[in-house]
């Protein structure tokens, strides 16, 4: 199916609205404050990571600064970063998360 072209590849494209989606990484950024083991039950709740993986994460932004836990499209990316948010600032912690596109 398609629209008749020599250029019939980018009409389908547009005309189907088959591009994929942008893709955003969810990061989490290091700050002196927040104690490691919260940081470790957030990666594994929004993250589903398992707490060996959690730890490596923690441990990177720990010592790098920031680190990825996740690339999610917009909407789903832009969730997990309001409730992580929303649960640092409920616990008094300063976690910040932000989300970049890919
Ligand atoms: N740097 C924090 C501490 O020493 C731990 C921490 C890790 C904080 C990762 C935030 O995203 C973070 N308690």
């Amino acid at each position: 199916m398609g629209i008749k072209h020599e250029n019939s590849t980018v009409l389908e494209k547009q005309a189907l609205e088959l591009k994929p989606p942008s893709m955003y990484q969810v990061v989490l950024l290091n700050d002196d404050y927040t104690p490691m083991e919260f940081v470790v039950a957030i990666i594994q709740e929004y993250f589903n990571k398992d707490k060996e993986t959690a730890m490596q994460i923690m441990l990177k932004v720990h010592v790098e600064g920031r680190g990825v836990c996740g690339v999610y499209t917009k909407d789903v990316a832009l969730t997990k970063v309001e409730l992580v948010l929303a649960h640092a600032k409920q616990a008094g912690h300063p976690l910040q998360c932000v989300m970049e596109e890919v």
